[in-house]
């Protein structure tokens, strides 16, 4: 299978974590967004979207990273990382889910403002299209005001979640647990204080030590796979 991704991005990292984890062999190229590869008409043509991460496997391609997730959980036989009955199924899509239309939104804010507007030209905040690299642009503060307050206020929701359990969903990690944790790693890249979320704090700890993770969060440190717009990252 091949991947084609861009690390440090957390969407990149979660899908690395999950196919180290269930030993999926995957082919990774790093797109050059400072050359706006995601831009091409190559790329496009996977993606319309021309966003990452994109897997392709043979001739079927897919997008959306959480797609991705469960699609490599189980390309390697039945794991605990996805569970077997409807309900547990349900309560995992639940979870990515929210990380998808909540709280990856939320880290975005953030990432954009203060590291994407850096290394990127990019044109306004948020849902935004990346072009090629351009003069820093100055964070926009109304905008970061409003990012750290929604991320505050989701991780409350999951603080109050894991108080009363070990995992997001069910007795085991799954693959809710790794969509959701795959941000945290750069809450102190842009700033964001994870100190008051204990329970939040406890679970990252549990979750990046799962299978897969170990091996992502050493790369990541050592700069591996980044496209060199992302190095100054
Ligand atoms: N919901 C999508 C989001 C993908 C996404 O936003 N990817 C960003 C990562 S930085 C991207 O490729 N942006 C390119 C652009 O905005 O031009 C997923 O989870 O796969």
């Amino acid at each position: 299978m091949r991947i084609h991704l861009l690390p440090p991005s957390p969407r990149a990292l979660k899908v690395q974590a999950v196919a180290a984890a269930v030993g999926a062999d995957l082919d990774v190229h790093v797109l050059d967004y400072a050359r706006s590869e995601q831009a091409s008409e190559r790329f496009e043509r996977l993606n319309p979207n021309r966003r990452q991460p994109v897997l392709e496997d043979g001739d079927f391609v897919l997008w959306e990273s959480n797609a991705i997730l469960i699609y490599i959980a189980q390309s390697c036989g039945p794991t605990k990382l996805w569970p077997d009955s409807l309900r547990e199924q349900a309560d995992v899509l639940r979870w990515l889910f929210w990380e998808s239309s909540q709280w990856d939104l939320a880290w975005d804010i953030l990432i954009t403002e203060k590291l994407k507007k850096q290394v990127f030209n990019v044109s306004f905040s948020g849902r935004r299209t990346l072009g090629a690299a351009g003069a820093p642009a100055a964070p926009d503060a109304e905008r970061l005001k409003e990012g750290a307050l929604e991320l505050a206020e989701l991780c409350g929701i999951l603080d109050r979640h894991l108080a009363r359990r070990s995992w997001l969903c069910g007795p085991t990690c799954t693959l809710a647990d790794y969509a959701v944790a795959a941000w945290l790693p750069v809450a102190h890249l842009v700033d964001f204080d994870l100190g008051p979320f204990q329970q939040l704090r406890i679970w990252q700890a549990k979750v990046l030590n799962q299978p897969g993770w170990p091996e992502v969060l050493a790369g990541l440190a050592q700069g591996a796979g980044r496209s060199p717009a992302m190095a100054q990252v």
